[in-house]
C-alpha cells in the first residue's frame, strides 16, 4: 500500500532555500521545510480519522515552514519553536494571534515531501503524496490552506463524514468545484490518481537542453517509475481558484540507444530491472536537477544516476 511505502521513504521531507531569491527578496536567507503528517492520517492510531489534526495552526505537523535559521540572539527577532527566527513576513507571524505558529508558511498537506521553484518567476511548487487516491502538485503561497485531510485532490475526503470509510472520496458540491463559492482551501494545479501511480516524486520546471521538455514541469511516480510532465504555463493557469481546473498530465517515453545506435524504447523501471537482473516490486524513482538545469533520475534499487539527454546526445544512460 502506498502510504506504507511513503512513510518508509520520506520521513523528513524537504529542507532548503529558495534558489531564485536574491538579496532584498522576502525569501532571501530563509529556510523552507516540509514533512509528512507523521501517520496521523495513515489509517491507524486514535487520530487517524480526525480531519482537524492537520488543519490546525498550533502544530507544525503537515505544514510547510519558512524561517530564518539564525538564532534570535543574533537577529533580535522573534523565537520560533526552535532556536531560529520567525520572519515577520509570514502570514501567521503577523496575524496577532500567539496560538498560530509564526513559522508556518502554508498548511493542510499530507506529505508535501519535495519543493521546487520555477527559476523564471520564482513560483513555488510542492509535490504532495496522497493517501488513498490522489497525487498532487500545488503552487504554494504564504498563509494558504491546502486542505488535507478534509480534501484529497479536488475531492471531499470521506473522513469528514460519520460512518464512511475514510479512504472514500466524494465529489465536491458543484458551486465549490466550479469556483463560484469559496471554501477556504487552495487546490492542486495538477493531479493523477492511483490507477496511474502510487506516490509522486519531486519535480521541476524544466528549461534545459531537451526541446520537448522545455516549459514542462517534469515529475514522476516513485513506485512505478513512470516519468510525467505537465505544461508549466497550464499549471499556472490552473492556479485560478477553481478546484476543477487542473493542468493535464502527459507521460514521457524514454529511450536508450543500443551499440548500433538504434533507438530502444524502454521505461525507467525496465532500466532498473535490467541493471539488477530481477523484477522489482517498486522502481523507487527520484528526480533531481543539476546546476545547469538537467534532470537526474535515480533509484535506490540500483544506485545508478541516469541523465535525461536530448535526442542527438551520445547516451541517455550513464
Ligand atoms: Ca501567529
Ligand atoms: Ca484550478
Amino acid at each position: 500500500m502506498a502510504h506504507i511505502v511513503d512513510s518508509l521513504t520520506h520521513p523528513f521531507g524537504f529542507v532548503g532555500f529558495n534558489p531564485t531569491a536574491r538579496p532584498g527578496d522576502v525569501d532571501y536567507g530563509l529556510i523552507f521545510t516540509s514533512g509528512n503528517d507523521l501517520g496521523f492520517s495513515n489509517g491507524a492510531g486514535p487520530k487517524a480519522n480526525n480531519p482537524t489534526q492537520v488543519q490546525r495552526l498550533d502544530t507544525v505537523v503537515g505544514a510547510i515552514l519558512r524561517f530564518d535559521p539564525r538564532s534570535p540572539s543574533v537577529t533580535g527577532g522573534a523565537k520560533g519553536l526552535g532556536d531560529y527566527t520567525i520572519p515577520k513576513g509570514n502570514v501567521f507571524a503577523a496575524d496577532g494571534d500567539p496560538k498560530t505558529l509564526g513559522e508556518i508558511y502554508a498548511y493542510g498537506f499530507r506529505n508535501a515531501h519535495r519543493i521546487s521553484w520555477d527559476r523564471n518567476d520564482g513560483t513555488m511548487f510542492a509535490s504532495g503524496i496522497g493517501m488513498n487516491h490522489i497525487e498532487e502538485i500545488n503552487i504554494v503561497r504564504n498563509g494558504e490552506n491546502y486542505g488535507w485531510m478534509k480534501r484529497e485532490g479536488y475531492f471531499d475526503n470521506g473522513v469528514t463524514r460519520p460512518g464512511v470509510n475514510p479512504g472514500q472520496l466524494f465529489a465536491l458540491p458543484a458551486e465549490i468545484l466550479e469556483g463560484r463559492q469559496k471554501d477556504g482551501f487552495t487546490y492542486p494545479v495538477t493531479i493523477y490518481d492511483h490507477r496511474d501511480g502510487q506516490a509522486i516524486t519531486g519535480g521541476f520546471a524544466y528549461y534545459g537542453r531537451i526541446p520537448a521538455l522545455r516549459g514542462k514541469f517534469v515529475f514522476g511516480d516513485i513506485t512505478r517509475g513512470r516519468v510525467f510532465v505537465a505544461d508549466v504555463a497550464a499549471m499556472k493557469k490552473a492556479d485560478d481558484g477553481v478546484p476543477r481546473t487542473v493542468a493535464p498530465v502527459e507521460e514521457v517515453q524514454i529511450f536508450v540507444r543500443d551499440a548500433q545506435g538504434n533507438r530502444i524504447y524502454t521505461s525507467f523501471r525496465e532500466l532498473v530491472e535490467k541493471t539488477n537482473g530481477a523484477t522489482l516490486p517498486r522502481a523507487d524513482l527520484h528526480i533531481s536537477i543539476s546546476r545547469d538545469g538537467e534532470l537526474l533520475l535515480t533509484s535506490g534499487q540500483d544506485g545508478m544516476v541516469r541523465v535525461l539527454v536530448p535526442e542527438g546526445a551520445s547516451s541517455s544512460t550513464r
